[in-house]
């Protein structure tokens, strides 16, 4: 399926798209509706170029159905019910039946082998299990592919490190910021964590910048894996880098149409250029989407891999939507500002951005912290002129990588929340601030 010739895999997905369009419509009234309202009927849908006829799904149509509105198939045939977890009020709720769950799994097997784990070997799985698509996710593409699975969770690090000691697995699974709370856990007990049976970790969930790839590679002795999805479409497993070439994630495109659009315009933006992603899925039975907008902003490459895919890759998500700051009108996502930190040798792999408002601006204080030897060498205080011109060094490397002002404070090691699941990356306080002038 993954390196087929592009046009026979374009003609399968074609098929599958049709039978996709012409389901929801006579299955589902919201489509049905919407279709009727944006004058097209599935016969409209001749080449996969037709698919731009179709209108665009978003998470409000998710919430406004909440939680069963978009089922294409009788509730009787639901097996498994996953949420994602909003920041506000109602989550968004998602249906497989028993074929999407072993789809799923399929999927997630043949993207766990293209991240270098193999049949025999034992998987470490520290995403959440529940609601959230990640646990369940990884583990039932993990014991697909004949893998040993251990369904750790996320949380108790100890026990985690014990466990990855005794059962010598070959393949990890978390959010980065979770691994790296890991292998922090494992500095710190004394051990050394380049020493485990670790060679692969297959992350996501959350973005992450090339540095934090790095750190993480470097201080685990893995090759860090990205690994996208979202419930609404499926879960983990819509894209994954190779092992082979680690350079963007290929799309499991005989499931998945991905298309990259400006979020203002909703035109298609040109090959390579940043967008926001959008995903049709071909092979859903509950719960098909058509064009949903994921809020991501990544770019798409359709050049050959040297894996020998033939898929279409997308560069790492850069950064949601919701979570781009605009500070004094320049637009920015935490990751970029990550990439920067991370390229200091002083900081520790730690930060969250504190959005707070005075008066009418609204202003960024970036709290991060400082490794221990730097600590132990400004002597604890953080007051010193040293700390104080590092804090200005790192906001002038910001200043000239992003163009934004930040308010720099240097924080103790162990000092920002660790994260056991996604990181917190960005903590809203303009609410509490004095209203403004
Ligand atoms: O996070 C599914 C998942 C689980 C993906 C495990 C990978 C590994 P949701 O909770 O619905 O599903 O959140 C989806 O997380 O729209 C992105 O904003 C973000 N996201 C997921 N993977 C990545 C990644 C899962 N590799 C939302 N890089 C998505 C950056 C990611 N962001």
């Amino acid at each position: 399926m993954e390196t087929m010739p592009r046009d026979r895999l374009e003609a399968l997905q074609l098929k599958r798209l049709k039978e996709t369009v012409q389901k929801v419509y006579t299955r589902v009234p919201f489509y049905r509706d919407k279709f009727e309202k944006h004058g097209v009927v599935p016969g409209d849908v001749r080449t996969l170029a037709d698919l731009r006829k179709l209108p665009f799904t978003e998470k409000k149509d998710l919430r406004d159905h909440y939680p069963f509105g978009l089922l294409a198939v009788d509730k009787s045939e639901i097996v498994r019910i996953h949420a994602s977890s909003g920041t506000s009020g109602k989550p968004t709720v998602v249906g497989y039946t028993r074929r999407d769950i072993d789809q799923w799994a399929e999927i997630v097997a043949r993207a766990i082998a293209a991240a270098g784990g193999r049949p025999g070997e034992v998987l470490h799985n520290a995403y959440g299990y529940g609601l959230f698509t990640g646990g369940l996710g990884l583990h039932y593409g993990s014991e697909k592919l004949g893998m040993a699975t251990v369904p750790i969770s996320g949380g108790n690090t100890e026990r985690q490190i014990m466990l990855i000691e005794d059962f010598q697995p070959t393949v990890i699974c978390g959010t980065p910021s979770y691994i790296l709370n890991i292998v922090e856990t494992m500095e710190r007990m004394g051990k050394d964590p380049r020493k485990t049976s670790l060679k692969y970790g297959i992350l996501g969930a959350e973005p992450w910048s090339m540095e934090m790839r790095r750190e993480i590679e470097e201080r685990l002795g893995i090759k860090a894996i990205d690994i996208y999805g979202l419930s609404e479409v499926i879960g983990p497993g819509v894209s994954i880098e190779c092992h082979e070439a680690q350079d963007g994630l290929h799309v499991m495109e005989d499931h998945f149409i991905v298309e990259v659009i400006d979020p203002e315009t909703l035109e298609p933006v040109p090959e390579g250029a940043d967008g926001e992603l959008v995903f049709t899925s071909l092979t859903k039975e509950a719960m098909p989407v058509i064009r949903y907008r994921t809020g991501d902003i990544a770019s798409l490459d359709k050049t050959p891999c040297l894996c020998g895919r033939t898929t279409v890759r997308m560069s790492r998500v850069k950064g949601r939507i919701d979570d781009m700051l605009i500070i004094r009108g320049v637009n920015i996502f935490p990751s970029e500002i990550e990439n920067v930190l991370l390229s200091v040798d002083e900081l520790a792999p730690h930060y969250q951005l504190m959005l707070t408002r005075h008066g009418p601006l609204d202003e960024v204080v970036l709290n991060v912290e400082i490794n221990p030897e730097t600590f132990a060498a400004f002597g604890g205080d953080l007051n010193l002129e040293g700390a104080r011109d590092l804090a200005a060094r790192v906001a002038r490397m910001i200043k000239n990588a992003c163009l934004v002002t930040v308010e720099v404070h240097l924080m103790p090691p162990g000092s920002i929340p660790r994260s056991e699941g996604k990181a917190v990356r960005v903590v809203d306080k303009r609410a509490e601030a004095a209203p403004r002038a």
